[in-house]
């Protein structure tokens, strides 16, 4: 397989930590301090020690109390750590204090999160796409002290725009964002040219949380050769790759970004059209890693996200993967009660992959519809149209007009329905 990564940066220690409420939910606390643990592994840091603290109320100041910050700092200095990373978003305030107070470098769950988008970031759409984020969200927190703290340290977190950037003042960080909007844009465009071309072709995007095995099944159903890793956000940009469904009609599959928890909101919004790809297929393949016992929160947060960038309403496939992961069956026949339309596989081991493929195809096919048409000879301007936007199945001109059989997909549907209100004279399911 081709080589995609570059090598992993020498090891940085890293101190995490995670303020909540009073009241709020500790177990929480715990798992997203082990998530971003592995976000900090990803990133190429070694976690020496994770801190959490109950507080009553977050300090706008420094967000913890300055005797959890005293013993942090204290911790740190003894272990030789440099690297504090918290999984609380901070203010702009908040990061300059904490940075001034540590005296070693701070990051926050997004800035960690940016960091290992600018190392994984291959294309040159996603470069685009990341600075971009990375752009957005440091405007606020210029400051002299970040500089100094990123030249003094390098490493996890100063990655991305370069110091000289980071100097210069907002305005030119503001030019520079409009510069790689613009060549975002151009980008978008050809992407949304190559799409057209592709019209009548079934389309099936995978969609799900961060290392849920996207990548593999798109290796599997279609011998794509898409990097696979067990790290977070392996992949950055969209694969599309053609296969066979079982009707023998050739379809797309589409592979793209995973999700996660607390995904920062710049990025979510400069990934967007590495993600019209998904907004744009007739179906969604949600890919679960059901190995993972937070499996429940991660459908959520994929659908959350999903609705976040706009994707709503859109057929959708439930699959668990990692099922050759399970040591009971229990779970299993839970979920096929709860979730009885959605697919159990394997992607790795190649298990129930034909069964997917037929639902698949049953999916796709519900929500395409057949109509015939009589399109008047004095109104054949707009057989243009259809022949743009549908599959023409049958075509007769006859004395009163052209009869039309057309199978529209749901994508289309809307575009369509004033010619197929216009012109259908009797509607087949
Ligand atoms: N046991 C088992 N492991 C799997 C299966 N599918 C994927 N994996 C592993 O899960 C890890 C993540 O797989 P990827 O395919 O890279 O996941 P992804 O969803 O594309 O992840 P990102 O691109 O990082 O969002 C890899 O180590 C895979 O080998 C499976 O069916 N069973
Ligand atoms: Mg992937």
């Amino acid at each position: 397989m081709e080589k995609m990564h570059e090598t992993i940066p020498e090891v940085e220690k890293a101190i995490l930590v995670r303020a909540f409420l009073k009241g709020d939910d500790r177990d929480e606390t715990l798992e997203l301090l082990d998530e971003l643990e592995l976000l900090a592994n990803t990133a190429g840091a070694e976690v020496v020690e994770k801190i959490y603290q109950e507080i009553p109320s977050f300090s706008p100041a420094t967000l913890i109390g300055k005797g959890k910050l005293q013993e942090i700092k204290e911790f740190a200095i003894s272990e030789n750590i440099h690297l504090v990373i918290f999984d609380n978003e901070l203010s702009p305030i908040q990061m300059r204090n904490l940075s001034n107070e540590l005296q070693f470098k701070v990051l926050d769950r997004s800035g960690l999160i940016l960091d290992i988008f600018a190392k994984n970031a291959k294309t040159q759409e996603a470069q685009l796409q990341v600075q971009l984020a990375q752009m957005q969200y440091l405007l606020p927190r210029l400051s002299r002290m970040w500089v100094h703290i990123s030249e003094q340290y390098g490493g996890i977190g100063s990655r991305g725009p370069g110091e000289s950037q980071l100097e210069s003042d907002r305005r030119v960080v503001r030019h520079h964002i409009q510069i790689l909007k613009e060549k975002l844009k151009h980008i978008n465009t050809q992407n949304t040219e190559q799409r057209k071309l592709r019209k009548n072709t079934p389309r099936f995007s995978l969609v799900g949380y961060t290392n849920s095995g996207k990548s593999t099944l798109m290796n599997t159903i279609t011998d794509a050769n898409v990097f696979v890793e067990d790290k977070l956000f392996a992949t950055l940009s969209t694969t599309v790759r053609q296969f066979l469904l079982p009707n023998n009609k050739n379809a797309l599959l589409s592979d793209t970004i995973g999700f996660i928890r607390n995904l920062p909101h710049h990025l979510i919004a400069s990934f967007r059209t590495t993600l019209s790809e998904a907004l744009e297929s007739d179906v969604l393949l949600h890919v679960i890693d059901v190995s993972n016992q937070n499996f429940r929160i991660m459908i959520d947060t994929v659908n959350q996200t999903l609705e976040d960038i706009g994707i709503k309403d859109k057929p959708m496939i439930y699959v668990f993967n990692k099922i050759d992961k399970l040591d009971s069956l229990d779970l299993l026949h839970q979920l096929q009660n709860e979730y009885a339309q959605s697919v159990f596989i394997s992607a790795e081991r190649g298990i129930n992959i034909p069964k997917l493929l037929e639902r698949m195809l049953d999916e796709y096919e519900k929500f395409n519809t057949v109509y015939s048409l009589l399109v008047p000879y004095k109104s054949s301007g707009e057989l243009n149209k259809i022949y743009d936007y549908c599959e023409v199945l049958e075509r007769i001109d006859d004395d009163d007009g052209t009869h039309l059989q057309i199978k529209v997909e749901s994508r289309n549907q809307d575009r369509l329905l004033p010619i197929i209100t216009k012109y259908a004279i009797e509607t087949k399911e």
